[in-house]
């Protein structure tokens, strides 16, 4: 080998001189080259080998066993992936704005982003140039609940960046819901009610604020606040508001429908990293459902910004919330299918604190101590984050800091802490790299399983070919069936996927074709009426109506109903698209070159999109997905003539 030719001693280095890229991948399988794992460490190699035997591989064609629901974090979308073969089946926008499907363009979705903001938001965004922000960070997927598992009605997520929460349809997989939580500021932990459904979705606020935030009050700490929401579920409307001491991270609740449960890292109130990391315990705000409600009954609340908003600090002297301490700046909040025991981790301390719930009646009775109620707290490695489980009564803790994910047995941990000599820790694997949160399928309801554990890996590293200085973020699965845990996947992800959600696919039945009564486009509908037009059975239509003009037209492959239309200079012109096809895959979509302006239109959806014909001259219009051996023809003309005047 000439010195040109010599690779560098490293792992990688190593790996590329023995097999070779290709060889390698050759070596893994299809299901490895179809996930792009082709080049992977000396330790995955081995462990997809032995994986295979396990019979979790998905062929060509074959379906998955198991729908994956991500967050995508700053990204702003959810994504439905295929486990186990990791395949990305879909992307759904929410607080992002999409190309693809026109999320934020349409006037559907932009009614959607714009109708739950509170006024002073619109206000301010709009001196920024926004009708709606533009941005989202999507953290927390989950799916609504009956009496303890998925009914496949409804995803809940939140949006920390511009304090929202959301709700996707998943008949449909669209988003139907976005709501601006008043007073919170940052929402960030999210859980929906788990009994006896979910009536209430949870949400916490993380960031600290004055109480009434108008400028009055700023850097005066001990002035600030933080906030826990109940959101009614069905209406999606704010019910309810806790006030509490300390900010708030992550929150879960129980299986009984009595308490919620919110971790605090800054029970200091601190406003910089020392001062937030000063003490050694911080806690874990209990919040008791029922006498919340009863307060509201009796009227103890104030009303902010429209909201019935109850104190639960500290020392307001109430049954509305209890205060645990937990060492030492708390992460994940995550509840056992054992209906039990409630999993706290550490963060900065290497344990997790193991709350069992039946205790907590005692202590709103003033029987125990809120510290009572913690029934063990293994040391489980460094920089413990979150918890899944796999219904045997077995935890698995991501570790940070260590880059690990620990699997530990609820019960030993439990001994331990009584004083027995046992260990609760099962085995430690190594992931790659810096483990956030985890999933096992099923893991968040009482049909929890031992099947697939997935590990989402904040750090690539050195596992993929080079891309820049942004690197792709690391996700792993596990099959967790067996006495070990055997690495089956491991392949990149674009930003970020916080959390996500492995279900049964008995719980999710998506439609293939739009109902054509659907509420999406209620208002195309009614705009449709005052106009006399059949949304679902109409002649092409071209309605002037001052400076506005609304063009009604169907698709059907390859052809739009109106091959051209006419309008003038400074015209406000909403197009409707009616999809006319009715079978699996014929999407068809109107995008107006030069307008900015691009949209979906499923089978049998009617969209929308209103924009302003500014500049004279010929347009053409075209369907943007493939639909047809005639779609680059599926096109007409928009005439804009100069206004006379
Ligand atoms: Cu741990 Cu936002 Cu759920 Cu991320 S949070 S990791
Ligand atoms: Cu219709 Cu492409
Ligand atoms: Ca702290």
């Amino acid at each position: 080998m000439s010195e040109g030719n010599k690779l560098p001693i490293t792992r990688r280095g190593l790996l590329g001189a023995t097999a070779g890229g290709a060889a390698l991948a050759g070596a893994l399988g299809t299901r490895a080259m179809l996930t792009g794992t082709a080049a992977v460490g000396a330790a995955t190699v081995a462990s997809t080998t032995s994986a295979r035997a396990t019979g979790a591989e998905v062929g060509p064609g074959q379906l998955d066993e198991y729908y994956g629901f991500w967050s995508s974090g700053q990204a702003g979308e959810m994504r439905i992936l295929g486990v186990p073969s990791m395949r990305e089946l879909m992307r759904v926008p929410v607080f992002n704005i999409c190309s693809a499907t026109g999320w934020g363009i349409t006037n559907e979705s932009k009614k959607i982003l714009t109708e739950g903001l509170l006024p002073e938001t619109k206000e301010f965004l709009k001196a920024n140039g926004h009708e709606f922000p533009p941005n989202g960070d999507l953290h927390h997927p989950h799916m609504s609940f009956t009496e303890g598992t998925y009914d496949g009605r409804y995803l809940f997520m939140n949006d920390k960046a511009n304090t929202r929460v959301a709700r996707v349809r998943c008949d449909v997989m669209k988003c139907d819901k976005i709501i601006e939580i008043p007073n919170a500021k940052a929402i960030h932990g999210l859980r929906p009610q788990k009994w006896p459904r979910t009536n209430y979705v949870f949400a916490n606020g993380e960031d600290e604020v004055p109480m009434v935030n108008d400028g009055k009050i700023l850097d005066e700490p001990e002035k600030y606040v933080n906030f826990y929401t109940a959101i009614d579920a069905d209406e999606m409307k704010v019910a309810w508001q806790v006030m509490v001491t300390g900010n708030l991270d992550n929150t879960d609740c129980d299986y009984d429908g009595k308490y919620a449960f919110s971790t605090s890292y800054n029970s200091e109130m601190g406003m910089t990293l020392p001062e937030m990391t000063e003490k050694d315990m911080d806690h874990v705000v209990v919040f008791n459902i029922k006498e919340i409600e009863k307060g509201i009954e009796a009227g103890d609340y104030q009303e902010l910004n429209g909201v019935k908003v109850l104190d639960g600090r500290k020392d307001a002297g109430n049954k509305y919330t209890a205060y645990v301490p937990i060492p030492n700046n708390p992460h994940g909040c995550n509840m056992a299918p054992d209906k039990i025991h409630l999993c706290i981790a550490g963060k900065l301390s290497p344990t997790v604190s193991v709350i069992d719930v039946r205790k907590l009646d005692d202590v709103f009775d003033g029987k125990i101590e809120p510290r009572d109620a913690v029934v063990a707290e293994p040391e489980l490695g460094l920089g413990p984050l979150h918890t899944a489980f796999d219904g045997k009564g077995n935890g698995y803790t991501t570790l940070f800091l260590d880059s690990q994910v620990v699997k530990w047995n609820i019960e030993k941990a439990k001994q331990l802490y009584a004083g027995e000599d046992v260990d609760p820790i099962i085995v430690k694997k190594d992931v790659h790299y810096q483990p956030g949160h985890n999933s096992t399928v099923m893991g968040e309801t009482l049909e929890a399983t031992d099947k697939y554990y997935l590990t989402m890996n904040k750090f690539s590293k050195d596992r993929f070919l080079n891309v820049g200085p942004l690197k792709p973020e690391n996700e792993q699965l596990f099959a967790i069936d067996g006495d070990d845990m055997t690495l089956i996947h491991d392949g990149p992800t674009f930003a970020e996927p916080h959390d996500s959600i492995i279900v049964d696919p008995s719980k999710v039945n998506p439609v293939s074709v739009w109902d054509r009564n659907d509420v999406m486009w209620e208002d195309a509908r009614k705009q449709a009426e005052k106009d006399g037009v059949d949304l679902d059975d109409y002649q092409d239509t071209i309605i002037r109506d001052g400076n506005k003009v609304r063009v009604y037209m169907s698709s059907q492959a390859p052809n739009f109903s109106i091959d051209k239309f006419t309008v003038q200079q400074g015209d406000e012109v909403t197009v409707y698209v009616t999809n006319l096809d009715d079978i699996d895959d014929l999407t068809h979509g109107f995008t107006m070159n030069n307008h900015g302006v691009a949209m979906e239109v499923a089978p049998q959806a009617t969209a929308s999109v209103t924009f302003t014909a500014a500049k004279p001259g010929v347009y053409w219009y075209y369907c943007q997905w493939f639909c047809h051996a005639l779609h680059m023809e599926m096109r007409g003309r928009m005439f804009v003539e100069p206004r006379a005047s």
